[in-house]
Parts: C-alpha cells; sequence; structure tokens
C-alpha cells in the first residue's frame, strides 16, 4: 500500500458536486482507499489569466496501484467529469485531479513528476495537504 495526496480542483458548473463525485468515483475503484479529504476552499485563479475562482482541496489516498496506473486513474476520471485537457492551454475547467506526492517516490518522466513541480508555489495545494498533516519534502 502507498500512501498518496492528490489535487482537487475546479472553476466550471457545479465545483463542489463534481469534485464530491470524483471523490467517490476513485473511491469506488479497484486499488484506491480514500483516506481523508480536506475541506475545499474557494481560491483566486493562479497563473492562468482572468478565470471563475476555483474550489480546491486535496485527499488522502492508500492505494496497491503505481504511480504511473494512479496517474491514468485521475486522468480518466477527469474526463468521466468533463474534463478536457488541451495541451498548453489553461482554461476553465470542470476538474483538476493533479498528483502531489506518491509514497516517497521521486518520479521524473514524460507526464508524471513527482512530487508535483509546483507544490511548493502554490497556497491552494499546500493549504489543504498540511490540513491532511501530509509530509511535504522541503516544507517543515
Ligand atoms: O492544477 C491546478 C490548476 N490551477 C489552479 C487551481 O486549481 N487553483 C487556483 N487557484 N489556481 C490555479 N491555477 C491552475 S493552473
Amino acid at each position: 500500500m502507498t500512501r498518496a495526496f492528490i489535487g482537487l480542483g475546479a472553476n466550471l458548473g457545479d465545483r463542489e458536486a463534481t469534485i464530491r463525485a470524483a471523490v467517490a468515483a476513485l473511491g469506488a475503484e479497484d486499488g484506491i482507499e480514500i483516506v481523508a479529504v480536506s475541506s475545499l476552499r474557494e481560491t483566486e485563479p493562479v497563473g492562468v489569466g482572468p478565470q471563475p475562482l476555483f474550489l480546491n482541496g486535496a485527499a488522502e489516498l492508500a492505494t496497491t496501484l503505481t504511480a504511473r496506473e494512479l496517474l491514468d486513474r485521475l486522468l480518466e476520471t477527469e474526463r468521466r467529469f468533463g474534463r478536457v485537457r488541451v495541451p498548453g492551454e489553461h482554461g476553465p475547467r470542470t476538474l483538476d485531479l493533479d498528483l502531489l506526492l506518491f509514497g516517497d517516490e521521486e518520479i521524473d518522466e514524460p507526464g508524471l513528476t513527482v512530487p508535483h513541480p509546483r507544490l511548493h508555489e502554490r497556497a491552494f495545494v499546500l493549504e489543504p495537504l498540511a490540513e491532511l498533516n501530509a509530509e511535504v519534502p522541503g516544507v517543515h
């Protein structure tokens, strides 16, 4: 079992309903158990130009999957909830599921970097992780 943390975000549609349904859907997957979900908070968009406010949080998972398998499940769940990823575009999104931490693994592969490369710059990620008592490398 690996303890993993994912970021939850949305800034289009019924943000809270989508995030909660997506977390439930992930928890129903083989090999994924939802351990805890942080509170959800409204945040100003960062680095994406003028956009609707985000709702952000984080979840702690216990998983028997590899990081790559978990990432694939996150991307598939985003698609199920209406997310269209366009490379290089940062438009409003119905759902954003980011793999933030995967045990103490450090991975740098095409499409998969863990810990998440922008983790330390983002209060909308760090605050919910702190709420879940996640150990973030470099943050004490
Ligand atoms: O992967 C994160 C997407 N994102 C967000 C977000 O989730 N929340 C806020 N507040 N700003 C953001 N900018 C980007 S990109």
